[in-house]
């Protein structure tokens, strides 16, 4: 049975406490055991609308377990989405606090920085292409709220897969 909307409400709320107080909690799926990937991404999607109710703005969408390390150490065959906001984002000559965060790790990136937005239904791999300006490499802080950075792959999906800082850059047109 899908989690009640409560459920979902107040799993978020814990999530978004333990990364603005900065403690680390039990990773979801031990609360509930037969947690699966649509209760996780309804989590993540609560998550996310707390955040932007907060006052928080939506910049970008990031692609977790993309590499095929990852991917075989959580034992999955397809990479799992999360959000970023305006808040996650780092002046790029800027430390980051680390104090604000609980077990910070970084990971290399490659970013797409794209020029019009996207939409679906009907969204194409050439649409998403057309949409792309540059591509560049990027570094992220990933975070994650559980205890011992230790989870399975639905609760990182409602942690919005980890997410926790980007460098902010002032981007230039190539050759500007
Ligand atoms: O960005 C990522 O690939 C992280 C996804 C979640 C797994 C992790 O936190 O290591
Ligand atoms: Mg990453």
């Amino acid at each position: 049975m899908p989690l009640t909307t409560e459920k979902i409400a107040a799993y978020a709320q814990r999530l978004d406490s333990a990364a603005l107080e900065c403690h680390a909690v039990t990773q979801l799926s031990a609360l509930e055991p037969g947690l699966t990937l649509a209760d996780a991404y309804d989590v993540q999607w609560a998550l996310r609308k707390r955040r932007l109710a907060a006052g928080a703005r939506l910049t970008g969408l990031k692609m977790g377990l993309t590499s095929r390390a990852k991917m075989k150490q959580m034992g999955v065959e397809t990479p799992i989405y999360g959000f970023l906001l305006d808040e996650y984002s780092v002046p790029s000559d800027f430390e980051v606090a680390t104090s604000r965060l609980i077990h910070p790790r970084i990971e290399p990136e490659i970013a797409f920085v794209t020029r019009s937005s996207l939409q679906g239904p009907g969204c194409t791999i050439a649409s998403a292409l057309a949409a792309v300006d540059f591509v560049i490499p990027a570094i992220e802080v990933i975070d994650s709220r559980y205890a011992d950075f230790k989870f399975d792959l639905p609760s990182v999906v409602a942690d919005n897969a980890s997410s926790a800082r980007y460098p902010r850059r002032r981007l230039r047109a190539p050759g500007g």
